[in-house]
């Protein structure tokens, strides 16, 4: 496999982050070369998810890290950021890994947890000792989780909740679940919302891999069954209150995708401008041939852009100021643009690119899991042309 040459950017992105910032990108970058990348190839072939690596990640500091105390990091959002980009420059998987331990499970807690669930799971979560799983999205379409239909019913002095949840991630490893489900007491639609930190060993909950994907295919997403479910009163998250608890969960989430991808990125633009060096075609490097320079040039753009972007809304999510619709935006367009610089390197690489010698495919497959989790492109542009217009299409 042909090593690539780093990508110098344009516009001198190092200069625009703090030592800090650099040392935490530093670190992700070097645990993805050091223990992603030897593996990853084939660890996509095989389906196989390496846990191993799991304290690893949290011996590192990036489990939980933009959180405070409990044996977090403590970490801005830009350095978070950057861990995601250096992560998912390897594979989506390991980045998606610690979103879901991170951005969704540790932030439900962290938000809307009490002092006891805190104490009780984060420190352990931050370790990489304990593994945890965020479980909104239904069977029927995880585009409306509105129309959830898993309950919690009181039952003496605990819950009893029953349903279904389909693509949630890590389930099958995971500790605790965060739950969410509708309680039928607290009223109609999606303020009777509500989340529950169930243990996974608790019967009833069973949760079952799916097998047959094309993607991510080094990383665990699981259908889960909640038959009667019984957990003790303190297994409610006390600050969530309706649809808006696990959508503050998936702003984080998607904030880290809107970095991630773009690793995504500039993994296969690396990849594509290093072949285009040294792969003749005609007699000379198909980089001095006009159209390939045209198009490695269209995927800098991105890249610089998305980059920048990515950098805006950490700043703006650094002093608090970060709306759900920006959210939109980043997510939209990096991902977006990660998928179309992948088909582009493709091109590049010619026959090679559809094997697996390149990371290219791999990059391609995982994105279109990154495109649908979390907001599929629609969601984010209904989002988004219901900020512009006021009026609601959903
Ligand atoms: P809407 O009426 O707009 O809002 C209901 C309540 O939620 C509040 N809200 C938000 N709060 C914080 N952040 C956001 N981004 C929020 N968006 C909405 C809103 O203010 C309201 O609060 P309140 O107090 O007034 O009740 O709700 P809607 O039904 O109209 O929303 C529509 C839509 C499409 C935006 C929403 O349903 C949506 O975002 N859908 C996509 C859901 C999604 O991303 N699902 C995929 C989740 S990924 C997953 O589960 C797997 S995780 C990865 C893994 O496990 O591997």
């Amino acid at each position: 496999m042909t090593t690539a040459p780093r990508i110098d950017q344009v516009f001198d992105f190092d200069a625009l982050l703090t030592d800090e910032e650099r040392a935490w990108q530093q670190k992700a970058r070097a645990f993805a070369q050091e223990r992603i990348l030897p593996v990853i190839e084939e660890d996509f072939e095989n389906k196989h998810f390496r846990r191993e690596l799991i304290p690893q990640l949290g011996a590192a500091g990036f489990l939980g890290m933009h959180i405070k105390g409990y044996g977090c990091a403590g970490a801005g959002a830009v350095s978070y950021g950057l861990v995601c980009l250096e992560l998912e420059a390897a594979d989506s998987g390991w980045r998606t890994f610690v979103s879901v331990q991170g951005s969704l499970a540790m932030s439900a807690i962290s938000k809307y947890g009490s002092e006891e669930q805190k104490e009780r799971w984060l420190p352990g979560m931050a370790a990489g000792e304990l593994v945890g799983c965020f479980a909104l999205t239904e069977p029927q379409g995880g585009s409306d989780p509105a129309a959830m239909t898993t309950t919690a019913r009181r039952d003496g002095d605990g819950w009893v909740i029953d349903g279904a949840k389909r693509w949630i991630g890590l389930a099958s490893l995971a500790d605790v679940a965060v739950v969410w489900a509708r309680v039928p007491e607290f009223g109609e639609g999606g303020k009777a919302v509500r989340g529950f930190l169930v243990p996974t060993q608790t019967p009833g909950f069973t949760a079952t891999p799916i097998d047959g994907k094309l993607s991510m295919r080094a990383s665990v997403q699981c259908d889960i069954s909640l038959e009667g479910v019984r957990v003790d009163a303190d297994a409610l998250l006390p600050g969530a209150e309706g649809l808006s608890g696990p959508f503050g969960c998936l702003n984080e989430a998607r904030y880290g995708i809107v970095w991630g991808a773009m690793g995504a990125a500039r993994s296969c633009l690396e990849v594509a401008l290093g072949r285009s060096i040294t792969r003749e075609v005609f007699g000379k490097p198909i980089g001095a041939n006009q159209l390939t320079q045209a198009k490695l040039a269209d995927m800098l753009l991105e890249v610089e852009k998305g980059m920048l972007l990515a950098l805006h809304l950490g700043r703006l999510k650094e002093r608090g100021a970060l709306t759900p619709a920006q959210i939109s935006v980043g997510k939209l367009n990096s991902v977006r643009e990660a998928l179309e610089i992948a088909h582009q390197a493709r091109t590049i690489l010619g026959g090679d690119g559809i094997t697996n010698a390149f990371p290219i495919m791999r990059h391609a497959a995982n994105l279109e899991s990154v495109r649908t989790y979390e907001g599929t492109d629609e969601i984010h542009q209904l989002v988004l042309g219901r900020a512009m217009t006021g009026l609601n299409a959903f």
